[in-house]
């Protein structure tokens, strides 16, 4: 793991809670773009040395809507910037930790990411984030 890349954060609706991170707390508004593969609108906050992405569901399907629905709004994963990502789930898998899934997915920015399951992370959301060397801007 390289550091934190980013702390995901659901949230109902992005219109309603991006003033409090722009004008309340004023912090940078990177960008804001869909990520249909995981059905969530998502917003980047530029907070120094780690973003935090806010995370608004589409539609009633996906991982953010039934969070919301089971636990409302608030922290919801913390991601590792890395490098490498398939050895870094190999070594993971390796070390007994679950990953939800065998292959990176597409995520926000064109990055590829996994995710370990929070019963092999003692009750935490981790994510892989793997930019590649094909990413500039925002992201
Ligand atoms: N953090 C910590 N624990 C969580 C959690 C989270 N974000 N989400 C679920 N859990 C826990 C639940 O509390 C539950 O624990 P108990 O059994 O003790 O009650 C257990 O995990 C199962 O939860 P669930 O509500 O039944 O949900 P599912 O098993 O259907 O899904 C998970 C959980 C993590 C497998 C699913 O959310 C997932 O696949 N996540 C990865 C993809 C994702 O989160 N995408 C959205 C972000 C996309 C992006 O960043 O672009």
């Amino acid at each position: 793991m390289n550091k934190v890349d980013h702390i995901g954060i659901a949230v109902k609706n992005l219109k309603d809670t991006l003033p409090y991170y722009t004008e309340t707390l004023g912090l940078k508004l990177l960008g804001i773009e869909e990520v249909e593969s995981q059905k969530v609108k998502v917003a980047f906050i530029d907070a120094g040395n780690c973003k935090i992405e806010l995370l608004e569901p589409i539609g009633e399907e996906g991982a953010i809507a039934k969070f919301l629905e089971k636990r409302g709004e608030g922290i919801h994963h913390i991601a590792f910037g890395v490098t490498d990502i398939r050895t870094r789930m190999e070594e993971l898998k390796k070390k007994g930790v679950q990953l939800l899934h065998d292959e990176p997915k597409p995520g926000a920015g064109g990055a590829e990411v996994a995710f370990m399951h929070p019963k092999s992370s003692f009750g935490v959301l981790y994510e892989l984030c793997d930019k590649g060397e094909k990413l500039n801007g925002h992201l």
